[in-house]
């Protein structure tokens, strides 16, 4: 896995390029992922970047959502962002991953065209919706038990619930080489297990479950897997 190094107060400075000589113009720096080891969001970001072969072009940031060195590369303060080349700053997962998909000569992982390319981009929004509602189940039940709201969870869970059916009755769709879809699909999943283990979807959904199963094993995947931070 790219190098996580532990979250600074301080914005994150690009470091020198890699192999080649510091100062010489065709030296090129790395990309600043800000990432946490929760977050499915910027899970599925550095997956896309390890199966496109980016990883040595990218430094991984551990940064917590509330540090304020986050903000002048996220004004949202929300994880994941990225600092690209030329200091070029996105946020937000999908545009995240579609301009690392740009920077690479591997298949793509956002088909260019036709069938396969709006089933991966629906199977992202799906996934992130799923992502979205079991991020915010996590946040209420940090609240103070007296101002969490059962009926918010619920509401979120149903999202999750009927989310995950869908995905489960088109299974086969996942198939295939992997995309930003099937990977966003399994960093969801894998973020409701963890944060989630009550909500036991893979009793509901036997054949997302094993198409997990045999997805989850794709070395972007292992190098990923979500971890409480250290
Ligand atoms: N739509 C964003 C969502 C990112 C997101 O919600 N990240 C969470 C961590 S998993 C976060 O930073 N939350 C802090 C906050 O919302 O203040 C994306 O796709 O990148």
């Amino acid at each position: 896995m790219a190098t996580a190094r532990k979250k600074t107060a301080k914005p994150a400075r690009r470091p020198a390029a890699g192999k080649r000589a510091a100062g010489s113009k065709s030296a090129r720096k790395r990309m600043v992922l800000r990432w946490g080891p929760t977050s499915p969001f910027a899970r599925k970001c550095l997956a896309v970047a390890i199966k496109a072969g980016l990883e040595k072009d990218i430094e991984v940031v551990q940064t917590n959502a509330a540090d304020p060195g986050l903000l002048p590369d996220n004004p949202l303060g929300k994880i994941p962002a990225l600092v690209g080349r030329d200091g070029l700053k996105l946020d937000d997962s999908p545009l995240i991953c579609e301009y690392l998909d740009s920077l690479h000569k591997r298949t793509k992982l956002i088909p260019r065209a036709g069938k396969r390319r709006w089933a991966a981009l629906q199977q992202q929004a799906l996934a992130d919706g799923i992502m979205d509602a079991a991020v915010a189940c996590v946040a209420e039940r940090n609240r103070p038990p007296g101002e969490q709201s059962q009926a918010f969870m619920a509401k979120q869970k149903g999202k999750m619930e009927r989310a995950i059916a869908a995905l489960d009755a088109d299974v086969k769709a996942l198939g295939g080489a992997p995309t930003v879809g099937s990977i966003a699909v399994a960093c969801a999943l894998d973020y409701c297990t963890f944060r989630h283990p009550d909500f036991a979807w893979r009793s509901k959904a036997s054949r997302l479950a094993k198409w997990l199963d045999g997805f989850a094993k794709q070395p972007f995947m292992k190098a990923t897997e979500p971890r409480l931070p250290t």
